[in-house]
């Protein structure tokens, strides 16, 4: 059942990277089409996004990096916005949560939160870092797992055994800050009692029904997430904090007592977002945003990927319902995960298909990657990308089926009518596109097109993009076959009447797939409209025009319209534009293996120059060197420093044999302290580097150098 009016939301990006093919497919696309379609259904619907400009994801990144956070989303933002428009995700508006607009939208929903007494305010002992001087968010804590000994698991999640930490529950906790031990330390935060709404949400999930009335049909959710949000319910939902002691992120309301310091979490701020965007949205156009938030002819629906679906299935609709005057989405038609040529996709260890790249590498190949991703759109279970199936839906349904179909109507109706649509006798009776055994007219087929994008515009309402899909290329097809079947090139001479009645139906069906690709295929549509010389689509109801002329048996197209000159509207995709994007995406994951950071960056305490000058460090000489009895892990190695020669004895004897080593320069701390190692006096340290894997290779100079030469 249609709703009047829509508010279309797609899961705001972390502005802390680019945009990579899975994202594309797991929320954008499919909120995209959806949109398109509605408003060529002539519904009134907005559509927003924006960049999550808060949380850990931002602040990590730009530690790493080494600049604000401010820089960090200014980048990503920018990248995110351009790239969102390149592919043709066609949002009303693409918002930032960093703007002032969103800060006090969200700040004055956490006032009516309160005022409605729906925190409880907490003190709990947190991880606090001491070097670095402050608390530690979930993500700024790793240690072991202990569920699976995973050593590093972060504060709120085992990536390793995906399961649900506290970061108390964390083995040998450290700070990925300072790679220091936090100690605990109390303080205080506002708790949503999502426990007491655990009723009412385990009810409007599994029946639709909340606050007595039907406001949703949960056969029409998607399985998988309607299991997800139970599977959490059954465990019960407990208090959650929607504070944080951070320093980037949105006030806590600074009127209030102890709010200094305190931030939002970022799962509180974010999905306000959408309610943010549309305020600016309504705002730039003099219109009630209100409309679109408070009003129950209003269908609410989110599009994102599964794993944030407990996000805005249990926890926003809860505070929407506390806040008492939003409404609730009616649909979260959340999709699983693209995996990329049999791995999943990573951006840590860059193995992505990242969108901004694909865009500048393939220049005016957007439909061809909106179509793969469409094809396999993981809808109800995780899919694959792979360039070689890339190429072949490219080359075999856009370039033959498709466009060699829309290529060859035009030829011919050029040829035969000089590009103008023909006028036919409609009694005339031909062979079906749909059946080469059934004889047809064109009144009749006209009415089976009807139904094809009927049913096309159905599936896209239930979110079945690939059938939607599937259905597209099948109008498509028995086009083709249409042509195939009744063989217009031949009957020219000895039955014109056939020739004129196939290219006009023909043409219908062109003009029909002008329309029905534009959800799908923004791009190629608008060239279609232009080579059919028709008004280019203004998501105005053209989907629900068409719709109306089939069903009365009116053709799209009139007799007598001119039609522009026949263009390609696809090419072939050749073989080295793909070998060339394996070979990329192989180098990338390649670099990044070798340039892969210390699994948990330590930063030791600063010190003064004073302290390092303290150190003296020389070049010398391995001379000498053999294993150390009943110790596997030792070599005792005689260095020569130029001045004088030293016995060192070192825990490199699972790296390096020691004939291996004789005559290597090293690097030699000459100012240690001596100790004794089984029964030897080690007079020394030599310098490694380490890896992160524990490997140790000798530091040393460039090129031969004397020894006993100092390093500063
Ligand atoms: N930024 C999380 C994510 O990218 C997140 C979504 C917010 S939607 C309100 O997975
Ligand atoms: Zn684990």
């Amino acid at each position: 059942m249609m709703k009047k009016r829509y508010l279309v939301t797609a899961a705001l990006p972390y502005a802390n990277g680019p945009l990579h093919i899975g994202h594309l497919a797991g929320a954008y696309l499919p909120a995209d089409i959806y949109v398109r379609y509605l408003r060529l259904m002539g519904k009134d619907v907005v559509f927003v996004c924006g960049s999550d400009e808060h949380g850990a994801a931002i602040t990590v990144r730009a530690r790493k990096d080494g600049v604000t956070p401010r820089e960090i989303v200014d980048t990503y933002h920018t990248i995110l916005r351009d790239t969102f428009q390149k592919i043709g995700i066609g949002f009303d508006i693409y918002h930032r949560t960093s703007a002032p607009l969103h800060h006090e939208t969200s700040q004055d929903f956490f006032r009516t939160l309160l005022v409605n007494g729906q925190f409880d305010e907490k003190e709990s002992d947190q991880y606090y870092d001491e070097t670095a001087g402050q608390f530690l968010a979930d993500r700024y804590i790793t240690g072991t797992c202990p569920v699976c000994a995973n050593l590093d698991a972060y504060g709120d999640q085992c990536e390793k055994c995906g399961s649900t930490l506290s970061p108390t529950q964390l083995i040998n906790p450290r700070s990925t800050l300072s790679g220091a031990t936090p100690v605990l330390r109390p303080t205080t935060h506002w708790y949503l009692k999502l426990d007491e709404h655990e009723t009412w949400l385990r009810e409007w999930i599994n029946t639709g029904v909340a606050g007595g009335k039907q406001l949703h049909d949960p056969a029409a959710w998607k399985n998988h997430v309607i299991g997800q949000c139970n599977s959490w319910l059954e465990q019960g939902l407990q208090p959650r904090a929607m504070t944080r002691d951070l320093e980037w992120g949105v006030d806590v309301p600074p009127e209030l007592p102890g709010a200094k310091g305190k931030k939002l979490y970022v799962w509180l701020d974010a999905p306000i977002g959408y309610i943010s965007a549309t305020k600016q949205w309504a705002l730039d156009r003099g219109v009630n945003w209100e409309l679109y938030w408070k009003n129950d002819d209003t269908a609410l629906i989110h599009f994102i990927g599964k794993d944030n679906i407990v996000f805005h299935c249990l926890i926003f609709p809860a505070i929407l319902k506390a806040h008492g005057e939003f409404i609730l989405p009616v649909n979260v038609p959340a999709n699983q995960f693209l995996n990329l040529e049999g791995n999943k996709i990573s951006t840590s260890k860059n193995w992505a298909v990242w969108v901004h790249e694909y865009v500048n590498d393939l220049p005016g190949r957007e439909d061809e990657l909106r179509y793969n991703m469409i094809k396999n759109m993981p809808e109800q279970r995780d899919s694959e990308f792979t360039w070689k199936g890339f190429q072949e839906s490219a080359n075999t349904e856009l370039v033959n089926n498709l466009a060699g179909f829309i290529h060859r109507v035009m030829v011919l109706t050029h040829k035969n009518y000089t590009g103008v649509v023909p006028a036919f006798d409609s009694s005339r009776e031909f062979k079906s596109g749909w059946n080469a055994e059934e004889i047809t007219t064109c009144d009749a087929e006209l009415h089976r097109l009807h139904e094809k994008l009927d049913e096309l515009g159905a599936e896209i309402e239930r979110f079945n993009f690939r059938e939607a899909l599937r259905i597209l290329m099948e109008i498509s097809s028995a086009g083709n076959a249409l042509l195939q079947f009744n063989e217009p090139w031949k009957a020219a001479k000895d039955d014109p009447e056939l020739v004129k009645v196939a290219l006009n139906l023909g043409l219908q069906y062109v003009a029909v797939l002008s329309v029905a690709m534009r959800p799908f295929l923004p791009f190629a549509a608008a060239r279609l409209r232009q080579m059919l010389n028709l008004s280019p689509l203004d998501d105005h109801r053209e989907w629900l025009d068409t719709l109306n002329d089939l069903a009365e048996g009116n053709p799209v197209l009139r007799p007598n319209h001119a039609l522009n000159a026949a263009e390609h509207l696809f090419s072939r995709v050749p073989d080295d534009v793909i070998e060339a994007q394996i070979a990329k995406l192989q180098a990338a994951a390649q670099a990044n293996q070798q340039a892969a950071p210390p699994s948990h960056p330590l930063v030791k305490e600063t010190i003064s120059y004073d302290d390092f000058a303290k150190l003296d460090i020389r070049t010398g000489t391995i001379i000498e060197a053999g294993r150390v009895e009943k110790a596997d892990k030792l070599l005792r190695l005689t260095v020569d420093l130029g001045f004088e020669k030293r016995t060192i004895v070192s825990g490199i004897a699972l790296h390096y044999q020691p004939e291996d080593i004789i005559g290597r320069q090293v690097i030699v701390l000459a100012n240690l302290a001596p100790r004794t190692m089984r029964g030897i006096e080690s007079q020394g340290m030599i310098l490694m580097a380490e890896d992160a894997k524990g490997r140790l290779s000798f530091v040393r100079p460039e090129a031969a150098w004397p020894d006993g030469w100092a390093v500063k």
